[in-house]
């Protein structure tokens, strides 16, 4: 008899030799090659393909009992979702990792050459798109039915490179060669039109039914991404759409006789999922954007509604039961309007019976209270697009707005304020707006952003609808964010006794409490990141050419570029201390590696500015010899998911330092945490939870807080105050624009200053510069204490457990969605 090792080890080689032999099988029969001929490329395709097989088992299986069983399901609308890659993920997931990299090895090839080949699934600018991935991650491993709907991009976010320490872009080409993870499901086309006019009709009792004519037309073709959970039989998919042309795109031409001006229009119809817009945080009412909502958003609705006709027939009623909706941000907030378009014009139910049902099927997330970031539409660019949905949203507010005069009688101002139309000369369609008033539930994504919604940007809807506000604080994936980028650390836990499930029970990893002061662990914990930081300084070495020394401190500050994140008060903070070794070259600071990433939206010139200036700077740090290398700087180039995945396990230190009240949550916080890097940062988004649970004694905290900014903005806020008043910040500031970091273009920079002092300093950078240099003082003391800055780094890791996605999604799932588990058998 076999002991249960030895069985184990008996199944995991089976289970290696199979995935061999499926290698193998699809080398030859999927890319009909020899062995001998293959590329890393092709080993990491088949590779794929050969656990993607496993996953399509599950899949089968998962779909077919959703289906028979006619669950109730969650429908996730997102512009964007930032897969990264999805090997390595699914080879956890599905859990043969240690037979992949065998099978891999007895192929003769090198782990990671193979899994380096794989091109990121960049479908998404940051956070907002990130977050859409790690739940999807969750929904599957909860076992929750649920389907992800988004745009299949034919480029996603664009590849970042520097020239001369300037940004530049270059087109994401990663569909090029195809991806193994997609299904294409051509059957499940839809058509959807778009354009043309609204034509009154009346059937045969008089009734008024308008129809909507002269449209144009494209094809929505679904491309599925299938999400298998982690150690459970579930497989979820994500259903992006790609649009094709329809035959009848411009049959005008072709009666016309204008064969070859008829094909080229029908390229029109392939614009739509081309390219993903690459502003964060910066709406810009352009038409192919709104094309490009509307687009996904009724290829899903379509696809909803077929899924449910074929198990329910028209008893409309089973729809709100039947379907959850989520909306991601307001960019699939026109979803409202197509339904009731469905229920009113094709379906032809009453008004307030659509309305009741529509009402409780959506729920809204909010991801900024930034002005600029709202998106509004302009009721002509409405009217010419979407004819019939500008009619259904002007009943839709008429309605409202009587609601809003019951509550408060010839209040005109408070119908100004809140209603969907935003009045004026130019006339605006406020997404938001729509968004709220057509969801059962609005939610924030940390604790102090949920509340500002209430005081702040909602509060009037916040009076109107009591209940309908609430917080979902985020989380992120632990498989991807600590099993499957920090192979090491995991390891370590089962050493130490850690329950093997962790990375579906993140509260286990509480257990490495008992061990923060022991010595031995201690070590262990920091050999693991002095390994990680090997690691990354080979990378560093390979993108940037600067050699760092893993003894120093890795200082990381990677999310995207933004004003409100301050990357430029870090650079104030560096100059600063440039400044003193070079006053006194003998000055003992702990040593210092700053590690940026960050992409600037191509339009947004006081971003790409910053970038230019870290990086003239860091030439010229990186090159002072009189400094001793006691300071490094590096700018990755191209920041992405998997670049993440190789900072985050070998940071030290996570700078979370935006504006008090302007970063609605950050969930780089919490990947940086959970990999034992401590935190700098403000009160802000979920630090403030973070700092809850991991304890005031192992963050570091500093500068204005929410109600500071709001006083310094109330009273005027003049920056030079600070600017004169210090003489550190001036020094800093003043060198910075002085030409010297950039001789040939000497007032490069000089944008920066004009924001920080002639503007206003939107951001109060100089209001929280000495506090923050305070702040990073007492860092390097507790860093010149290992054993100190060990422990403080194992309680963080210790205490991440909140922010396990899984139980941000387990909130939605009971709180919103209302949403049983469904586990397959
Ligand atoms: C981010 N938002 C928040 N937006 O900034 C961040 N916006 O605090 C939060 O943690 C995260 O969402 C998840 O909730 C974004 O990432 C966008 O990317 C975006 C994209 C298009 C238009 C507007």
């Amino acid at each position: 008899m076999p002991t249960p090792s030895e069985q184990l080890s008996t199944a995991k080689m089976a289970s290696c030799l199979e995935l061999k032999q499926g290698i193998l099988y699809h080398m030859r029969y999927t890319l009909a090659l020899r062995a001998e001929q293959a590329s890393h490329r092709d080993w990491w395709l088949c590779l794929s393909l050969a656990v993607r097989d496993r996953i399509i088992d599950d899949m089968v299986l998962t779909q077919t009992r959703h289906n028979e069983d006619n669950v109730r399901r969650l429908y996730y609308l997102s512009m964007e979702y930032l897969m990264g890659r999805m090997l390595v993920n699914n080879v956890h997931n599905v859990r043969v990792f240690e037979e992949a990299q065998q099978a891999i090895s007895e192929l003769g090839l090198s782990w990671h050459e193979v899994c380096d080949e794989e091109m990121d699934m960049g479908l998404g600018n940051g956070g907002l798109g990130r977050l859409a991935a790690c739940f999807l991650d969750s929904l599957a491993t909860l076992d929750l039915p649920a389907v992800g709907y988004g745009i299949y991009y034919e480029f996603g976010l664009f590849k970042q490179d520097f020239h001369h320490g300037k940004q530049v872009e270059h087109p994401d080409t990663w569909i090029n060669y195809g991806t193994p993870w997609e299904l294409i499901r051509p059957e499940y086309a839809q058509t959807i039109q778009f354009y043309g006019r609204v034509e009154a009709s009346y059937d045969s009792f008089g009734n008024y039914h308008p129809r909507w004519v002269d449209t144009k037309n494209v094809l929505g073709i679904p491309h599925d991404i299938p999400v298998a959970g982690y150690d459970t039989k579930t497989v979820n998919f994500l259903r992006l759409w790609s649009s094709r042309s329809t035959e009848d795109f411009d049959l005008d031409e072709f009666n016309k006789g204008d064969y070859v001006e008829a094909v080229r229009s029908k390229a029109i119809g392939e614009t739509i999922s081309k390219v993903l817009y690459p502003n964060d945080k910066n709406e810009n009412g352009k038409e192919l954007r709104l094309v490009q909502q509307y687009f996904f958003v009724a290829c899903s609705l379509a696809d909803i509604m077929r899924r449910f006709e074929r198990n329910n027939g028209s008893d409309w009623d089973q729809l709100p039961e039947k379907a959850a909706i989520q909306l991601n941000d307001t960019h699939p907030a026109i979803a409202v309007v197509e339904l009731m378009r469905i229920l009113v014009d094709d379906k032809r139910l009453h008004w307030d019976h659509a309305w009741s049902l529509v009402t409780r099927i959506f729920a809204y997330t909010n991801h900024t209270l930034l002005p600029e970031a709202l998106e509004t539409w302009s009721v002509g660019l409405f009217e010419k697009v979407l004819p019939r949905h500008l009619q259904l949203i002007y009943e839709i507010n008429y309605r409202f707005m009587e609601q809003v005069e019951q509550r408060w009688p010839g209040r005109d101002d408070i119908k100004t304020e809140l209603s969907i139309i935003q009045e004026g000369q130019h006339k605006m369609v406020r997404m938001a707006h729509l968004a709220v008033v057509g969801s059962h539930k609005v939610n924030g994504v940390a604790a102090l952003h949920s509340e500002l919604l209430k005081t702040d940007l909602f509060a009037r809807f916040h009076e109107f609808y009591p209940d309908k506000l609430t917080n979902k604080t985020n989380g992120i994936t632990p498989r991807r964010w600590l099993l499957n980028c920090n192979l090491g650390l995991g390891q370590l836990f089962e050493q130490y006794g850690i329950e093997k499930d962790w990375p579906k029970n993140l509260e286990r990893l509480r257990k490495l409490e008992e061990f923060a002061e022991d010595e031995d662990f201690q070590l262990a914990f920091m050999a693991i990141k002095h390994q990680n930081k090997q690691r990354l300084a080979d990378v560093i070495q390979a993108e940037c050419g600067v050699e760092v020394d893993p003894n120093a401190m890795f200082d990381v500050q990677i999310k995207r570029l933004h004003e409100y994140k301050r990357q430029h008060l870090s650079l104030l903070n560096i100059l600063t201390l440039y400044h003193r070794l070079l006053n006194d070259p003998d000055l003992d600071i702990v040593p210092r590696v700053f590690i940026f990433g960050a992409k600037a939206a191509p339009g947004y010139a006081l971003a790409k500015t910053i970038i230019h200036a870290i990086n003239a700077v860091a030439d010229v740090i990186n090159n002072d010899q009189r400094i001793r290398g006691k300071l490094k700087v590096v700018f990755l180039p191209n920041y992405r998911v998997s670049l993440a995945a190789k900072i985050i396990p070998a940071a030290d230190l996570s700078e979370q330092i935006s504006t008090a009240g302007k970063e609605a949550s950050g969930t780089g916080n919490m990947k940086l945490a959970l990999n034992g890097a401590l935190t700098i940062g403000t009160l802000d988004g979920a630090n403030v939870e973070i700092k809850e649970e991991v304890g005031d004694d192992n963050i570091f905290i500093f500068g204005l807080q929410v109600d500071d900014v709001q006083a310094l903005d109330r009273h005027g806020y003049n920056p030079y105050d600070y600017y004169h008043g210090d003489e550190e910040l001036k020094n800093a500031l003043d060198w910075l624009c002085s030409g010297y970091f950039c001789p040939h273009e000497p007032h490069a920079f000089d944008d920066i200053r004009t924001t920080l002092l002639e503007h206003g300093d939107r951001f109060k950078v100089l209001a929280d510069y000495r506090a923050y240099i305070d702040c990073q003082e007492r860092v390097s003391e507790a860093y010149r204490d290992q054993s100190r800055w060990a422990k403080m780094a194992i309680l963080n890791t210790a205490r991440m457990a909140k922010f396990s996605s899984d139980r941000t999604i387990q909130e939605y799932a009971d709180e919103i969605w209302h949403l049983p588990a469904c586990p397959i058998a």
